[in-house]
Formats: C-alpha cells, sequence, structure tokens
C-alpha cells in the first residue's frame, strides 16, 4: 500500500467494478431520502461549487449564519440522515482498523467545473481518529498539501474505486481538489451518472 506521507495511504481501486456499483446504488438511494444541497460558505455566503449531502448519525453543513458544523438532521429537509451502507462501514473497519465507528460520511458530488479550495478538516472534536476517502467516477487532481497552508503539495490522481487514509499527521494536512478530469475516467455509475462527474465519500469520527 503506497504511503504517500506518514499517515497518507493511497489504495488504488480499493473497490472493484462490482463494488463501485453496488456502492453507487446504495449512495442514489441516500441521495433520494436525503437530496442535494449547496452549502453556503461562512461569513459571505458564496455557494460551495460542491454539492453536497449525508449519511450517518451526524452530517458536515455550512452556511453563512453559523458556519461549517455537523448536524443530525438535514438543512433543507429537517430530516435524520439516512443510515450509512453497510458497505462503508465495512471498508472503514477494514482499511483504518479504528475501534469506533464513523459518525459521519459527507457525500461530495462534483460537475466537471466544481473544485474544492486548500483547506483543514478541523470541524471535529475527535483528531486522533483517521478519515477515509472513497472515490467514484471521473479522476480528479488531489492536492496533498502540508500542515501550513504555504507547504509544498504533492499532486496525485484519484479514481474511481480508490481509497485515501489520513491517519496521524496526514490528519490535518491542507488538501484540495483542484481539477475534475471527466475525459480521462468512467463516467459515474448509471444510478448517480445524472448527478454530476465525481462522487467521494468522506468517512469521519466526529465527536
Ligand atoms: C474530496 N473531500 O475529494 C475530499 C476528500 C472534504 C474533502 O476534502 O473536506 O470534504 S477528503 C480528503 C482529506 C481529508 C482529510 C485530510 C486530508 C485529505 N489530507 O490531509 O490530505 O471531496
Ligand atoms: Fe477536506
Amino acid at each position: 500500500m503506497p504511503e504517500l506521507a506518514p499517515g497518507a495511504f493511497h489504495y488504488p481501486g480499493f473497490l472493484d467494478e462490482a463494488a463501485q456499483a453496488a456502492l453507487a446504488h446504495d449512495i442514489a438511494e441516500v441521495v433520494a431520502a436525503a437530496p442535494l444541497y449547496v452549502s453556503t460558505m461562512p461569513k459571505t455566503g458564496a455557494p460551495m461549487s460542491v454539492r453536497m449531502t449525508n449519511c450517518g448519525p451526524l452530517g458536515w453543513v455550512s452556511d453563512k449564519e453559523k458556519g461549517y458544523r455537523y448536524e443530525a438532521r438535514h438543512p433543507a429537509t429537517g430530516a435524520p440522515w439516512p443510515p450509512m451502507p453497510q458497505a462503508l462501514l465495512d471498508a472503514w473497519t477494514q482499511l483504518t482498523g479504528y475501534p469506533k465507528s464513523p459518525e459521519a460520511c459527507l457525500i461530495n458530488v462534483y460537475d466537471e467545473n466544481a473544485r474544492m479550495g486548500l483547506h483543514q478538516d478541523r470541524d471535529e472534536a475527535d483528531f486522533a481518529a483517521p478519515i477515509l476517502s472513497l472515490s467514484l467516477g471521473a479522476d480528479c487532481r488531489f492536492k496533498l498539501g502540508g500542515a501550513r497552508r504555504a507547504d509544498k503539495a504533492i499532486s496525485l490522481i484519484l479514481s474511481s474505486g480508490d481509497a485515501l487514509v489520513l491517519s496521524g499527521p496526514s490528519r490535518r494536512r491542507f488538501h484540495g481538489v483542484d481539477k475534475i478530469m471527466p475525459w480521462l475516467a468512467q463516467p459515474l455509475p448509471t444510478p448517480l451518472a445524472a448527478l454530476g462527474a465525481r462522487v467521494n465519500l468522506t468517512l469521519r469520527r466526529v465527536n
């Protein structure tokens, strides 16, 4: 398993095509119950280019008034988030070995023009737990930076079926999604294809 940096592991093709298709069906069910929404930036209210939803006990949300946070309910429907599909819980156990279950799975949907600027994940109280990221659909150019924004970043391609585990010192690295490269890879599996070009699932402990 290629270790990109201390605590950062890339598993290319962790999900085979059958597993990707099964997961796409699970995620389509989640999206049907918990529709994609557009988060806005704290203070400015600027919309993010990535559309989102969540599954699991908690979900990541953001808006102008209250900023980044975790909530137990969907911001538009007010319903609790759908449960995390078993396949995600299994991937978490297999790849992280972490004894506690993930509390939140953020589902990011990128169209061809969406991106995510360089940032740290620091809205969680538990920094000891790893983060697991699973990708479906189009390739993207992913930036893995350092502990400071200005630190030099490495670039890697994340493809459909790839997993990334961020633990220890890599849990708090700056990172971002530079560019979606839909011409290089599979379209999203059928039940998700109409939604965008790339889907990323980020599993986290929160408390
Ligand atoms: C994505 N999502 O591809 C990424 C995957 C987010 C987000 O960044 O916050 O929704 S998560 C990649 C990640 C998480 C935590 C630490 C590091 C990478 N890292 O140190 O590189 O939509
Ligand atoms: Fe992040």
